[in-house]
């Protein structure tokens, strides 16, 4: 089993620090030229349409674990309200809100109503921002990792990738077909680059820079079945890392909870390859990508790029974003 020594060579031979400036902080999103998105989009040719996004709702995958939460929904303003309110309003003098709701809908048929929504942001489909991981005291380009303060980001948030979209030409490779896997990838084969190769030449797809890579490990179909998003799959190798770093990828992002296997291919730390990814490459991560029926119409016509759109929520100083990324063939 590799060690540190050999993770911190890794960790030298796929830095991007200072490629594109000492102040960037978009890392390979910088791949993404507007000929790459030109790209992207000339392969829209049949108008269909694949939400990749999970439920946000009080069931999903996070609830398995103690340190994030699922979302929690609450309804601001409903049809209670409403009924109450038209009629007794005015009546709730200690109540300043319930006056100023009552005004709306005394004497006139306008009702609506409201919610808000409590929750990590890394609750269902997400990206990680560069920000989201780090080691030995600096984050991706070397910013201190100090920068993340309890105001926020202040460097690599995920606010600064906003002019980037996220959009480029995505490319699944779907490890379960691959595999002839019943539902998804169990734990203890990590997928290797050697691998990732071997699917994208028997899908007949080529890997391109800039791209936005899907891998399909069957690991959000499986949770469906069981409810269970404790259970592990296999994910990505560590040294999956230095493939993304040897095609040009500008993100990857997964079915599964972690995208990398859960199970470190180095001895003395935990998630490898997101600290190289997000840290030394600037390569940023998704996860909880529900690629199934994406996947089934890949398999169907064979063809395995389209354009991806997936951009992120502008909030300051966040280090992830829910997204609901669409493929579009
Ligand atoms: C961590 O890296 C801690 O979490 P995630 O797998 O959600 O990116």
């Amino acid at each position: 089993m590799a060690g540190l020594t050999d993770f911190r060579r890794v960790a030298r031979e796929v830095s991007n620090w200072g490629r594109w400036g000492d102040a960037d902080e978009l890392g390979t999103l910088n791949f993404i030229t507007a000929e790459k998105i030109t790209e992207a989009a000339s392969l829209v040719k049949h108008g269909k349409v694949f939400p990749l996004g999970v439920d946000f709702g009080s069931s999903g995958p996070q609830g398995a674990f103690q340190f994030r939460h699922n979302p929690i929904h609450v309804m601001t303003v409903d049809g209670g309200d409403t009924s109450t309110l038209a009629q007794h309003g005015p009546q709730w003098d200690r109540n300043p809100g319930a006056q100023e709701l009552s005004k709306y809908f005394q004497d006139n048929p306008f009702r609506f109503n409201d919610d808000m929504i409590i929750m990590p942001l890394q609750a269902a489909t997400q990206w990680d921002a560069l920000s989201h991981v780090y080691y030995d005291d600096q984050l991706y380009n070397g910013f201190p990792a100090g920068s993340v303060t309890s105001f926020g980001a202040f460097h690599c948030g995920i606010d600064k990738v906003d002019g980037k979209g996220i959009t480029s030409r995505g490319v699944l490779l779907d490890l379960v077909r691959h595999r002839g896997a019943d539902t998804f990838l169990e734990l203890g084969n990590p997928i290797t680059p050697g691998e990732l190769d071997d699917v994208a030449r028997s899908q007949q797809v080529t890997i391109g820079r800039g791209d936005i890579v899907l891998i399909r490990t069957g690991w959000w179909a499986r949770f469906l079945e069981t409810g269970d998003g404790s259970e592990l799959g296999a994910g990505l190798d560590w040294r999956c890392a230095s493939w993304l770093h040897d095609h040009d990828i500008a993100a990857v992002a997964a079915d599964n909870l972690m995208v990398e296997d859960p199970v470190s291919g180095v001895k003395g730390t935990f998630l490898p390859m997101h600290m190289l990814c997000l840290r030394d490459m600037g390569l940023m991560l998704g996860e909880y990508w529900d690629l199934t029926a994406l996947a089934a119409d890949c398999a169907a016509d064979g063809i395995y790029e389209f354009q991806l759109v997936a951009p992120p929520l502008r909030v300051v100083g966040a280090v992830g974003s829910p997204v609901n990324p669409i493929a579009i063939k």
